[in-house]
């Protein structure tokens, strides 16, 4: 065989293995290519080799040179795909290079609910002005969430239809009914039936009731309920109290006012309206515990005496962001909650 010929078949037979050993991507490739260039018995260098003895003997020399350097080049084509698959590095380069400086694609990261982030700022606001965060059950008895608050059997406010009671069979054998809490006002009771006076808590959580879903009404929503037990206590406390946290909590110089109302277990009672933004918006209600309610717990009337209030949590986040419509806060759309 003529030395150019030989030459030839040995440049084809190194650009080929390199080929095949650089688009080798995953174990079994590399595997075969080196079976096929490779092999000790069938492998194509070995076969190239073989075709040395046809070369004239004078130019055996020149081609076995030749070859001892083709033989290394697939050698270390084998060497390097084996080495690359081993690092888990790059694979095979296909198309334009990776560029390291590009910016990254940004990764979102979940966040608290707005609520959630509301009740954390609330029990700080108000941890500052001396109140501790009390909690209660949200399945509850008729006794803390009506009788003790002084709501009599026959006071509408227990109408099955104005609450979320618990099908009989939940009810515990023999005792009152249960009921998902219509109002945190509960936590009061269960708080001063285990704590003697003062008492300086709050409590939030979610309260549950039968209203039809509309743009400041939703069925399960937050309430803040505070409670001070004290010797000397009146309405200005109540009012100082409120004006500072809601001064805290929107900002400025918020005004306040009170505007007669009822509760049961508040006497007097009123609701309570926060000037801001040039309205008069009504956040809930409070008043001088009723001294029926001091006494179903076991306190002394005649000793202490204190307020009490609940605020609406949706109804203060949606002001202090502008939120219009309280069902935004439950819709799981992440494209809002995304926003706090
Ligand atoms: C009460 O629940 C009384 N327990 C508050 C209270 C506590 C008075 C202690 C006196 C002493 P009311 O039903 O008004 O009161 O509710 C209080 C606040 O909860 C409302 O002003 C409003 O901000 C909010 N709220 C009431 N119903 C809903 C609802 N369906 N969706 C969202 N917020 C509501």
């Amino acid at each position: 065989m003529a030395l150019a010929e030989f030459l030839q078949q040995l440049d084809d037979l190194a650009s080929a293995a390199e080929q095949a050993f650089g688009s080798a991507d995953d174990a079994e490739s590399v595997e075969a290519a080196r079976v096929e260039y490779l092999g000790a018995k069938q492998g194509r260098v070995k076969a190239v080799q073989k075709q040395m003895g046809g070369i004239d003997s004078t130019d055996r020399r020149a081609a076995g040179m030749r070859f001892n350097e083709v033989k290394q080049r697939v050698e270390a084509a084998f060497q390097a795909a084996t080495e690359r698959l081993a690092s888990g590095g790059p694979r095979v380069q296909r198309g334009p290079h990776f560029d390291p400086t590009l910016p990254g694609t940004p990764v979102r990261s979940g966040r608290l609910h707005p609520i959630t982030q509301t009740i954390e700022e609330l029990k700080d606001i108000m941890g500052r002005l001396g109140f501790s965060a009390a909690e209660g059950p949200e399945i509850e008895d008729e006794w803390h969430n009506f009788e003790a608050l002084n709501i009599p059997r026959e006071h509408p406010a227990r109408d099955p239809l104005d609450n979320f009671y618990l099908s009989a069979a939940e009810k515990l054998a023999g005792d009152s009914p249960l009921l998902l809490r219509s109002q945190t006002s509960t936590v009061q009771i269960r708080v001063m039936e285990s704590t003697p006076p003062p008492v300086r808590i709050i409590s939030l959580g979610r309260v549950y009731r039968p209203d039809t879903a509309d743009a400041t009404h939703y069925p399960m929503f937050h309430q803040m309920e505070g409670l001070l037990i004290d010797r000397h206590v009146t309405m200005a406390d109540l009012k100082s109290v409120l004006r500072l946290f809601a001064t805290s909590y929107l900002g400025g110089d918020v005004h306040i006012r009170f505007r007669p109302s009822f509760f049961p277990f508040t006497e007097p009672s009123v609701e309570v309206d926060y000037h801001w933004n040039d309205q008069w918006i009504e956040f809930g209600g409070a008043g001088m515990v009723d001294p029926n309610v001091l006494r179903a717990v076991g306190y002394d009337p005649e000793q202490v005496i204190g307020f009490a209030f609940g605020l609406g949590v949706e109804r203060l986040c949606m002001r202090r962001h502008r939120i219009t419509d309280i069902r935004e806060f439950y819709k799981n759309d992440v494209r809002f909650l995304h926003q706090f």
